[in-house]
């Protein structure tokens, strides 16, 4: 063989060695996914991610990694929401209380006293209603995977124990950015109001407002025990968070690698609602330890407190359509039937 054509066929090999380096580099790259969240990394909702993200690396063989960005170091919710659907960023967890402005069938669940106890939010929420009303995300370029567990809401402040409604009277309260939170508490008697989580802790520490309501979870890993005094079980709502993707990423993934992010959402679901509720029946106790005066409603005032909020109900219902209303009260009363 001359010379030239030597050289040629060693050049050919080269290149082609290269570019199978090249390709295999390639090939090794994993896809970066950015998980935004709000909470801080040693909270139940950090926790969780940290899971969904060990799942995805470990059904991907690496090829697909998550970037889990806390502590609303993303902004809010809401600004995550909205970097989903212009495909800025890829997937998030969050407050279905703040997707309302975006889908309104979510304010279902903002319903005050919905859910008797966990079992009948599982039961609704993984059952054909809460896909119905996750489904919905897509007309705004959201993918929702699954619903996790913020937890049963409780009010917090500094100024007196709740002990009946008329405690509530004058307490500026923290809501979230959501028009059924804003007229629960106004219908109480505080003075609602709403601001992002990631400005609450703050808030309170500068008596901007004086109180709060979210689960025993993160009152505890958001550290509230130190700018609040008093704690009053009122569990006057379920709060669910929802793992959404954008849609805009999503519809460019293959089958396979959706079918693994969506097998980690669930996977990721069952460790946070079992974590989220070990953590949440030890957290009274925490919480008293830290300093915290700890009261529950009584009875009868609770049944005021629920008679007062259902009066939310007719314009949730309105709002999210009265098939659903009707359906997830029908899909309740059975479940109640049942046990
Ligand atoms: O980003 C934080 C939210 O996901 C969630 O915690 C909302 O419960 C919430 C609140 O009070 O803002």
């Amino acid at each position: 063989m001359n010379t030239l054509r030597r050289t040629f066929v060693a050049a050919m090999a080269i290149t082609t060695l290269a570019a199978s380096g090249a390709l295999m580099a390639q090939d090794i790259k994993p896809r970066l996914i950015r998980f935004g969240y709000g909470l801080n990394e040693q909270s139940n909702q950090g926790r969780a991610v940290k899971v969904f993200a060990e799942q995805v690396e470990k059904a991907s063989g690496g090829k697909m990694k998550i970037r889990a960005i806390g502590a609303a170091a993303l902004g809010p919710d809401t600004q995550m929401q909205q970097a989903l659907i212009g495909g800025a960023q890829e997937m998030m967890v969050g407050s279905t209380a703040t997707l309302v402005g975006i889908t309104k069938e979510m304010a279902l669940w903002d319903t005050p006293f919905l859910f008797n106890n966990a079992k009948e939010a599982d039961a609704v929420l993984d059952g054909p209603i809460g896909s119905k009303v996750m489904d919905k995300l897509q007309d705004k370029g959201l993918v929702g995977l699954a619903y996790w567990e913020n937890g049963f809401r409780n009010l917090t402040n500094s100024k007196r124990p709740v002990n009946k409604l008329e405690d509530m009277n004058g307490i500026k309260l923290r809501v979230m950015q959501n028009n059924v939170y804003l007229d629960s508490f106004k219908l109480l008697g505080a003075n609602a109001v709403p601001l992002p989580f990631s400005e609450l802790f703050s808030a309170l520490e500068t008596a901007t407002v004086d109180g709060q309501e979210n689960p025993y979870n993160t009152i505890l890993s958001s550290k509230f025990y130190e700018v609040q005094k008093y704690l009053s079980i009122t569990n006057h709502v379920y709060s669910p968070w929802v793992v959404t993707v954008s849609k805009k990423w999503w519809d460019g993934l293959s089958k396979a690698e959706q079918k693994i992010l969506a097998d980690a959402a669930l996977v990721s679901r069952d460790f946070e609602r079992k974590d989220t509720r070990e953590e949440a029946a030890k957290a009274l106790s925490d919480l008293k330890a830290k300093g915290m005066q700890i009261n529950e409603l009584p009875a009868s005032e609770a049944a005021r407190m629920r008679d007062k909020l259902t009066h939310v109900n007719a314009s949730i219902a309105t709002s999210v359509g009265m098939d659903l209303w009707r359906d997830t009260q029908a899909e309740l009363a059975r479940l109640r039937a049942k046990k």
